[in-house]
């Protein structure tokens, strides 16, 4: 996979970039990520990428020019280009988003937007995609441009060093994970329950996949509606719909 990315903000790509999957990811040639300075492409002294917004209000809106420039160039090396756009205005982003861009064979170049947006004519003439994370205000795209990064990346054949987690990802998919332990096995008089250290491999599985489900139908029944349930996972959900409260 090959991103590119505008931003008044490099370094806080360039810290992320560095650590964790992504950086294993770019280190063993799964991703390819060019960061780039929207400030290196203005042309005035103070090297300024924002101006008044029109017809007045509050804050400061992203010029057309630097943008325009540095997609231009970017784009020049002829490589076919998915231009994204995180915006609060954009779709929503969830899973199926990233496996969407997962298998994207394009280039995805993000434009990262600070103060009250871009002009709006950046994205009439350059977005394919808009996307948000969330209905929560941010400070701007480079947080969501970093989500979006992180989950697709995770997606990318050989990306995520353990190929079990991510085969056992898909068979929970669309459910709240299962609670996780690990040493003491009693902490502030709070036992490890029985079951995970019995060494029993058929009951852990079966106590872990009825405790997600519980977990999914207390805290997210939402989910439920479209997760991948398989015939024995209806019944464990009758029978936890069942216990006594
Ligand atoms: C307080 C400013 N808002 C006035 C109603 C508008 C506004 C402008 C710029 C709100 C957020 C932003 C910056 N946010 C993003 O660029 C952004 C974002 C977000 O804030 N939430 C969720 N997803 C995204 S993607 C990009």
């Amino acid at each position: 996979m090959h991103i590119a990315v505008l931003s008044i903000l490099p370094d806080v790509f360039d810290a992320y970039l560095a650590h964790g999957i992504v950086r294993r990811a770019i280190d063993g040639g799964v991703l390819k990520a060019d960061i780039y300075n929207l400030r290196d492409f203005t042309t005035d002294r103070h090297r300024t990428v924002d101006d008044t917004p029109y017809g007045g209000g509050p804050g400061m809106v992203m010029k057309p020019e630097p943008f325009e420039r540095a997609i231009e160039h970017v784009k020049s090396d002829g490589i076919e280009t998915l231009t994204l756009v995180p915006s609060p205005q954009g779709r929503r982003f969830e899973q199926a988003v990233a496996e969407e861009l997962s298998r994207e064979s394009r280039r995805l170049l993000f434009l990262c937007g600070r103060y009250e947006g871009i002009d709006d004519r950046v994205r009439e003439v350059y977005a394919d995609l808009e996307i948000s994370v969330g209905d929560y205000v941010l400070s701007g795209g480079e947080l969501p441009a970093l989500v979006i990064i992180d989950a697709v990346v995770r997606l990318l054949p050989g990306a995520v060093g353990d190929e079990k987690s991510l085969s056992e990802e898909s068979f929970s998919w669309g459910i709240l994970d299962y609670p996780h332990y690990t040493r003491p096995p009693e902490w502030r008089d709070l036992k490890v329950p029985d079951v995970l250290v019995s060494g029993n491999h058929g009951e852990i599985e079966l106590w872990r996949r009825r405790e997600a489900l519980r977990r999914t139908l207390k805290r997210r029944p939402d989910l439920l509606k479209r997760a991948a349930l398989s015939e024995e996972d209806k019944k464990l959900l009758e029978s936890i719909k069942e216990e006594e409260h």
